[in-house]
């Protein structure tokens, strides 16, 4: 076994370090300055839906502590801030113009990373979609897709001379099957092919995007998209059919431009792709500086044999719908520890092992890990300096990981950086405000702010390349 605490992380220049959240995640101001609702919105306030009924209508009041936390940001020393941007806040009731109080807040946003020298990567969709759309049919309907697109050059078009890097879609995967398919996320609809044609109007709104930021912007900003990759271990046609929904789902017709064979036969029973059209595998094929990958922990899978109950330990809220249309055969194995809070398996091999293996099929591509990060319940001392977090366990994870990085870059991966999910404690969707990410600590009854250990030793290591 690797101990990947030892590998030295010394980093070429170019690599860039920082931290990610996402909109609603943090930045509370639900419906402060015209912004409506999206989807997260009304699943977070329907009953049931979230731990505690916790919502993210004031989460960490980013949107009202900007400036507080862009110190933060700079005093950690960050390189580059990967953040969201809310539909609903630049362009609200899914109008067809942007917002002039929306959009000057991811105005001040980016310039005032750049001010701090900190690059800004921004993501046009981490899972809000604004509820009209939802009304409207949601991603399974094809409008969507091209509503996405018009956002897409609205946005750029108002900060495309600034922005750095532009990532369409964070973790399609999510939005469409457990969005559509389990109902873990919001919208929470069940229905195996609804995930299906989600799966394809996301593609389709990358693809449609794409062209429209780099018409839009006068920077020449690097284009990426985010995927959450499965590591499938255990047997191996079991793994070949998770990595054909989970990964190739999106990689195929985004970098190859086509729909897999596989893909297509385990899913036959549910849907027969009749959505897919003419030309949209072209459309989605488009040529990206950099692919973001998100990695948290593996799966080890198996063919069920139908005897006693499936094992569903794939690592997502299990609230009775299926995110894997098709599989229903394929059951997911409890996995060695140690885990994280989230009952997540700590294995930085998987991370290495996915990195290699994305570089084997896309040799030409550059790679960023755009999240990569742990929760854990942290505890408070108080000490004579004032609060201070020893999260031992979760600076242990990031160093681990930092190290499988490197490793994976020594055996050729063309790596651009590595950005830790997430700069604060926030809301971790269904799991609400139960779930701590975060390498700086946010009290959510007087919104301090206390920069956690992990985060120290992040800035540390930032510190020790200049
Ligand atoms: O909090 C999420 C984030 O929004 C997307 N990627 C995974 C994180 C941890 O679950």
């Amino acid at each position: 076994m690797t101990d990947y605490r030892t590998i030295p992380l010394v980093f070429p220049d170019g690599f860039v370090i920082g931290s990610a959240t996402a909109a609603y995640q943090i930045e509370g101001a639900a419906s402060e300055d015209g912004r409506t609702p999206s989807i997260w919105d009304t699943f977070s306030h329907t009953p049931g839906r979230t731990w505690n009924g916790d919502t993210g209508d004031v989460a960490c009041d980013h949107y009202h502590r900007l400036e507080e936390d862009l110190d933060l940001m700079a005093s950690l020393g960050l390189e580059a801030y990967r953040f969201s941007i809310s539909w609903s806040r630049v362009m609200p009731g899914a109008g067809r113009d942007v917002h002039p109080a929306g959009i000057d807040f991811y105005s001040r946003l980016v310039d005032g990373l750049r001010a701090r020298g900190i690059r800004p990567i921004a993501t046009l969709y981490h899972w809000d979609l604004p509820q009209e759309l939802e009304d409207a049919g949601g991603w399974p309907a094809r409008d969507t897709a091209s509503r996405f697109a018009e956002y897409a050059a609205r946005v750029v078009e108002h900060l495309g001379d600034r922005v750095h890097t532009w990532t369409t879609l964070n973790e399609p995967w999510c939005s469409a099957y457990l969005g559509y398919g389990s109902g873990a996320h919001a919208p929470g609809r069940t229905n195996g092919a609804d995930a299906l044609a989600a799966v394809h109007h996301l593609n389709l709104a990358h693809g449609l995007a794409v062209p429209e930021i780099r018409r839009a912007a006068t920077n020449d900003p690097d284009v990426s998209v985010t995927l959450n990759f499965h590591v499938a271990r255990g047997e191996r046609e079991a793994a070949e059919r998770v990595t054909a929904l989970a990964n190739r789902a999106f990689t195929s017709p985004m970098l190859l431009g086509r729909y897999d064979d596989d893909l297509i036969a385990y899913t036959r029973g549910v849907t027969d792709w009749g959505f897919v059209r003419d030309g949209d595998l072209e459309t989605i094929h488009q040529p990206l500086d950099v692919l973001g990958v998100n990695y948290y922990s593996t799966v080890t899978v198996r063919t069920w044999d139908g005897a006693g109950e499936k094992a569903r330990n794939d690592g997502h809220k299990d609230v009775g719908g299926s995110p894997w249309p098709g599989l229903d055969d394929v059951e997911f194995l409890p996995q060695d520890g140690p885990y994280t809070d989230m009952g997540w398996n700590i294995a930085p091999d998987g991370l290495e092992d996915l990195l290699v293996s994305l570089n084997e099929q896309f040799p030409e591509q550059p790679l960023m890990i755009t999240e990569n990060g742990a929760a854990f319940p942290d505890a408070v001392d108080q000490t004579p300096e004032g609060p201070r977090v020893r999260d031992v366990d979760r600076t242990d994870y990031l160093r681990r990981h930092f190290g499988a990085a490197r490793r994976a870059m020594d055996r050729g991966v063309d790596l651009r950086g590595y950005l830790v999910w997430s700069l604060l404690d926030n809301f971790e969707w269904g799991y609400g405000f139960s779930k701590r990410f975060g390498i700086v600590r946010v009290d959510y009854d007087t919104q301090e702010r206390v920069v956690k250990d992990s985060a120290r030793w992040l800035a540390d290591l930032i510190a020790s390349r200049r």
